[in-house]
């Protein structure tokens, strides 16, 4: 039988449970353990979150799965193999690269569950798993991005029109606030293509949607001393606040699952900033294991795998 492609599906991680969030916040930290004041505040927030306290693992689980079958129907059964790679859990990418190893696979393809290319995100994430490939004699090959792939861009108006429909009779005053994790400001100067890229996917989705009154704004920034991308999404909502803005509807466009960033940052925190100038925040559904998501993934590790990028 003919060899399967691996496809190393990498994703951010999450604790297996609330007794792992320091090793988890050691690993983001990159072996620096949080003071016990940072570990109650990631606990806290942990807590706080509906849907599960940490939705983001049976998440990705069902995209890596949803995304087999879609390689399965797109190119048959036996062309690829799923593997997982996390970046601050178990397991690890060198995990997801070894298992790959130990099965046989000396070709793969790896992919991140982010759209947009950035040096210290998705660059990141290739960077170890193009050197434990080296070390397993695996040839690997990365999509660096798909920010502009249709079947996303579909995917998310979509949602973005049924969020708008939610927002009801506000909906001709609303405005569309995409959002994406902020980075340290120094990616600026190494021309990094994050930014750009964000605002591509966000100009392509409000334009499949049909939506003229949108602005982009940063979220989830860290504490680390250094000045991060701004501005804020809480920045931002005090500024529409005061120009008379009524209704928002945060539209996600770098994070593709159910997750803490998402589900503390703007359901709990933005929403309740908003609540309190007046505001009506709704906020899209994410992608998850959306078909058209999937078809977005599987259609650009074909397109690696054929030398089309
Ligand atoms: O639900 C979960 O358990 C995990 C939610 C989660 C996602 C996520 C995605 C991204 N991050 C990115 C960059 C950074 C940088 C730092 C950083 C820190 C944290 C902390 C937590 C956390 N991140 Fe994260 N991120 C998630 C969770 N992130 C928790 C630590 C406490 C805090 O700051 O709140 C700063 C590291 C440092 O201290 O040096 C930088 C980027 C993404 C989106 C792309 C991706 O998914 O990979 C970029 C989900």
């Amino acid at each position: 039988a003919k060899k399967a492609i691996g496809v190393l599906v990498m994703s951010y991680g999450t604790p297996e449970s609330l007794d792992g969030v320091e090793a988890y916040y050691t690993h983001i930290r990159r072996g620096h353990p949080p003071s016990a004041e940072q570990l109650e505040d990631l606990t806290s927030r942990y807590q706080a979150i509906v849907g599960g306290v940490f939705p983001l693992r049976e998440n990705t689980n069902g995209q890596v799965a949803a995304l087999q079958r879609t390689l399965d129907s797109l190119a048959g059964e036996g062309t690829y193999a799923c593997y997982q790679g996390l970046k601050h859990a178990s397991p690890y990418i060198e995990d997801g690269v070894a298992a790959m190893a130990a099965a046989g696979i000396t070709e793969a393809i790896g992919i991140v569950l982010t759209p947009q290319y950035s040096a210290m995100s998705v660059g990141g994430y290739m960077k170890r798993a193009q050197e434990e490939a080296d070390k397993q004699g695996i040839a690997f090959k990365a999509v660096q991005e798909y920010h502009l792939h249709p079947q996303l861009i579909d995917a998310l108006s979509k949602r973005v029109n049924d969020g708008l429909e939610r927002l009801g009779d506000s909906r001709e005053d609303s405005l569309v606030l995409f959002s994406a994790h902020s980075l340290p400001a120094k990616i600026l100067e190494m021309n990094d293509p994050y930014a750009d890229q964000l605002l591509a996917t966000s100009a392509a989705v409000a334009k499949a949607a049909g939506v003229e009154k949108w602005q982009f704004t940063w979220q989830s920034a860290g504490q680390t001393g250094q000045p991060w991308l701004g501005p804020d999404i809480l920045e931002t909502l005090e500024r529409l606040s005061a120009e008379g803005v009524k209704s928002v509807l945060v539209t996600p466009v770098g994070f593709v699952s159910d997750h803490l960033e998402v589900l503390y940052d703007i359901d709990i925190e933005a929403r309740k900033f908003a609540d309190a100038r007046g505001i009506r925040l709704e906020r899209i559904r994410m992608l998850n294991d959306d078909p058209q998501y999937m078809n977005a993934l599987a259609d650009s590790v074909i397109g690696a795998a054929n030398g089309r990028t």
